[in-house]
C-alpha cells in the first residue's frame, strides 16, 4: 500500500516539543541505512516449485511463490549468514553519509533475527548459523564504535504464528510480540523502532486496532521515552507515531512541520535478489537525497544482504560514491541538519535547502554557459554573500525581477551535484 508522508495525524509535527526534542539527532542525521535481511535471503530472490517453475521475489518470496511453512522451515534451517561482518556494514553506511542504521530484526516471515525467547522460529534456534554469535548485538557494538544510531524494523503481519491468523488467539500473538519488543529495547536499546505490516492485506477486518496502535505506543516509551516510532504503528489515519513514512517516493511538496522519511530500494527489491539488474546511479541517489532534505525530511536508503550476509558491492560501490559527494567540499551542509526554507521557490535546475543563516543551492543541471541560475524568492530576504561550496569560486548575486540571479564565475564543477552556499539575511 502506498503511503503519504503527511495526512491527518500520521506524524507529530515538529512544533510537539516532546517529539521535537526526541527527534532532533534523527532530523540532524538525515540520511540512514535500511537493511532487509532475514530468512528470505537463504533463498537470493529465487524459488524453483516442484513442477520445476522458477519463482522470483524477496522478501515475500515464500508468500508470492506459495512455498509450504514447512519447506520454508526447512530452507531457513540451512541459512548461515556467517559472512556477516557488522564492522563491514557500519563501515558501509559511514562511507555512504549514512549516519544512522534500521535493520529487520523480524520481517513479515515471523523470522527473528535475534535469540527470541518467544518461540524458536529465529536464527539462534532454527538455521546453521553460528550459536554463539548475536548478529544485532554485533551490530549494535559496531554502530556504537561508531558513534552511528541503530533502529530495528519490526513486522506487526506475522506469516508463521498461528496466533495472528486467529482472531481467538490474536490476544496472545499480541502477548508475544510486545515479549519481543521488550527483548528488543532491553537487549540492544535500540534509538528507533520501524514498524510495518499494521495492515493485513489479506484480511480487511485487520485485528491489529486503532487501539492496538496507541497501546503499542504507550508500551514502547513505557519501556524507553525516547524511543522514535515511525507512523506504521497503527491505522495511520488515527495513531501518531513519530515520523510519516512515504516508500519509494518522495512527495512533491514540502511536507513543512511534519516529519517524515522517504524510504527506498538501491535497485529493484528490498531483500537480496541475485538477478537484480536495475541500480539507481549515485546521481540519483544524491538528487534523490537533496530533494528530501530541501523538503524537510530524511531519506532510508535500502541494502539487501546476500544469503551469507555480504552486502552485494553494486550497493557498496553506489553507497561510496554518494558518500564521497557529500564529504567533498562541505557539501554534505546542505543535507545533514539543513531542511525546508520556505523563503525560494524550489528551482528548475535543482534544490535549496536551508541551515541557520545559509541557504544550499544544490545545482544539478546547469543552463547554457552564462545564463545566470535565476531563484525566485517567496519572501523578503537578502543574499549577502555567495561561493561555490569548497572553493573560492565566487558567485555573482544581483537582483532580478521576483528574486536573484546567481552567476557562477566558473564552469560547473563535479558529475552529481554543485553546491552554491548563499549567506542570507533573513527576514
Ligand atoms: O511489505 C513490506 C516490504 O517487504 C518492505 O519491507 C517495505 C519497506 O518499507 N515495507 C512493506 C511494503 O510497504
Amino acid at each position: 500500500p502506498a503511503r503519504t508522508a503527511a495526512g491527518p495525524g500520521t506524524n507529530h509535527a515538529t512544533d510537539d516539543p516532546f517529539t521535537a526534542a526526541r527527534t532532533s539527532w534523527w532530523r540532524q542525521d538525515r540520511f540512514g541505512m535500511f537493511i532487509h535481511f532475514g530468512a528470505y535471503s537463504n533463498l537470493e530472490g529465487e524459488y524453483t516449485r516442484p513442477d520445476g517453475t522458477v519463482c522470483r521475489n524477496a522478501e515475500w518470496i515464500e508468500r508470492e511463490c506459495g512455498i509450504p511453512a514447512a519447506e520454508y522451515e526447512k530452507q531457513a534451517a540451512t541459512f548461515d549468514p556467517s559472512a556477516f561482518d557488522a564492522e563491514a556494514i557500519v563501515r558501509a553506511a559511514k562511507d555512504a553519509g549514512q549516519r544512522y542504521l534500521v535493520i529487520t530484526a523480524k520481517h513479515h516471515d515471523g523470522y527473528a533475527m535475534w535469540p527470541t525467547k518467544q518461540n524458536t522460529w529465529n536464527l539462534r534456534d532454527h538455521s546453521a548459523f553460528d550459536p554463539h554469535r548475536d548478529i544485532l548485538a554485533e551490530l549494535k557494538k559496531a554502530a556504537d564504535a561508531a558513534g552511528i544510531k541503530l533502529g530495528f524494523y519490526y513486522s506487526i503481519w506475522d506469516w508463521h504464528d498461528p496466533d495472528f491468523a486467529d482472531p481467538a488467539t490474536f490476544p496472545r500473538y499480541k502477548q508475544r510480540m510486545y515479549g519481543q519488543l521488550k527483548e528488543l529495547i532491553d537487549n540492544y536499546d535500540p534509538a528507533l523502532l520501524w514498524f510495518d505490516g499494521e495492515w493485513d492485506a489479506e484480511r480487511p477486518a485487520n485485528r491489529w486496532s486503532r487501539r492496538d496502535g496507541a497501546d503499542l505506543q504507550a508500551y514502547l516509551h513505557g519501556l524507553n521515552p525516547r524511543l522514535i516510532v515511525n507512523n506504521r504503528v497503527g491505522k495511520r489515519e488515527v495513531v501518531d507515531g513519530d515520523f510519516g513514512t512515504p516508500e519509494q517516493e518522495i512527495p512533491a511538496e514540502p511536507v513543512d512541520g511534519q516529519l517524515w522519511e522517504s524510504c527506498m530500494t538501491l535497485n529493484d527489491h528490498w531483500g537480496f535478489a541475485r538477478y537484480d539488474t536495475h541500480w539507481k546511479s549515485p546521481a540519483t541517489v544524491v538528487r534523490n537525497l537533496l530533494d528530501v532534505a530541501s523538503r524537510g525530511g530524511n531519506y532510508l536508503l535500502n541494502v539487501g544482504p546476500d544469503k551469507y550476509g555480504r552486502i552485494p558491492q553494486p550497493s557498496v560501490d553506489r553507497l561510496r560514491e554518494t558518500g564521497r559527494w557529500l564529504a567533498a567540499h562541505g557539501q554534505g551542509d546542505a543535507v545533514y541538519g539543513a531542511g525546508y526554507t520556505g523563503l525560494v521557490a524550489a528551482p528548475p535546475w535543482g534544490t535549496v535547502s536551508r541551515r541557520g543563516d545559509v541557504l544550499y543551492a544544490a545545482v544539478t543541471s546547469w543552463p547554457a554557459a552564462g545564463t545566470p541560475l535565476h531563484l525566485t524568492a517567496r519572501a523578503p530576504f537578502d543574499i549577502t554573500s555567495a561561493r561555490v561550496a569548497g572553493s573560492s569560486q565566487r558567485v555573482r548575486v544581483a537582483r532580478s525581477g521576483d528574486g536573484f540571479d546567481l552567476t557562477p564565475s566558473g564552469a560547473a564543477t563535479g558529475p552529481l551535484a554543485s553546491v552554491l552556499r548563499l549567506t542570507i539575511e533573513p527576514p
